[in-house]
């Protein structure tokens, strides 16, 4: 299988961790935004990332992606099948991918992104008024809902983990992040979730990128 995207994409570090824990054996393509290769393209008409060719099963969208996978690879469960706690990681992808990422998309796109890889300005003050007002109200959320077993829905890791975790890896690149203090269940959950094999490498190979942009 192919994946096409950039790793430092909520939605393909999403993905890359899901794959990592199921054990399913892929090749990473490196694609930009606007990218034109037309494997890609062919895979996401509309030129969003992650997407996939799995021996000519063309996909995009993680969630889309993810519930394909999940269908396909049963074991192990990182959808739980129980109704409750499925509902509960669906709540959880949903926080991820659209009110974290969003938030988290305006302060790693305008300070990110835009100087960096588009080579024009951000608005700064879309990125400031994000993290003044929007990510305080998210990160309170977050930190009083994380439970004692340490994983968003049950007693194991889910999708719920990965989706949420993810966001909070561009937050980090491009802010204070989630002040231990003030956030201490977040910091020992995301540290622990982001420790995992799935998801190491990925974050290692973030910080090189990050730090290429920077210098
Ligand atoms: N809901 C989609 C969101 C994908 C998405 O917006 N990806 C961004 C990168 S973080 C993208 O490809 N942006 C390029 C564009 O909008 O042209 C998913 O879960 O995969």
């Amino acid at each position: 299988m192919i994946v096409y995207g950039s790793v430092l994409s909520p939605f393909v570090r999403k993905l890359l961790g899901y794959l990592g824990e199921k054990g399913i054996g892929f090749e990473l393509k490196g694609v930009g935004i606007g990218d034109p290769d037309p494997g890609f393209r062919a895979a996401s008409p509309l030129g969003k990332m992650p997407a996939i060719d799995d021996d000519g099963y063309r996909l995009a969208d993680s969630s889309a992606i993810i519930h394909y996978l999940e269908a396909k690879h049963p074991e192990p469960e990182l959808i739980p099948a129980d109704p409750q706690l499925r509902g509960r990681t669906i709540w959880w992808e949903e926080f991820g991918d659209t009110l974290l990422a969003a938030c988290s998309g305006k302060l790693f796109f305008n300070r990110v992104v835009a100087p960096h890889v588009l080579k024009r300005e951000g608005d700064l003050a879309a990125a400031a008024q994000a993290e003044a007002e929007d990510l305080p109200k998210l990160l309170a959320y977050l930190e009083e809902a994380i439970p004692a077993s340490g994983f968003l829905v049950g007693d194991r890791l889910t999708l719920a983990d990965l989706a949420a975790v993810s966001p909070l890896v561009n937050v980090r690149h491009c802010s204070a992040g989630a002040d231990p203090a003030r956030y201490p269940k977040i910091a020992a959950w995301s540290a622990a979730i982001l420790s995992r094999p799935s998801l190491a490498p990925w974050i290692a190979r973030d910080e090189r990128m990050m730090a290429a942009l920077a210098g």
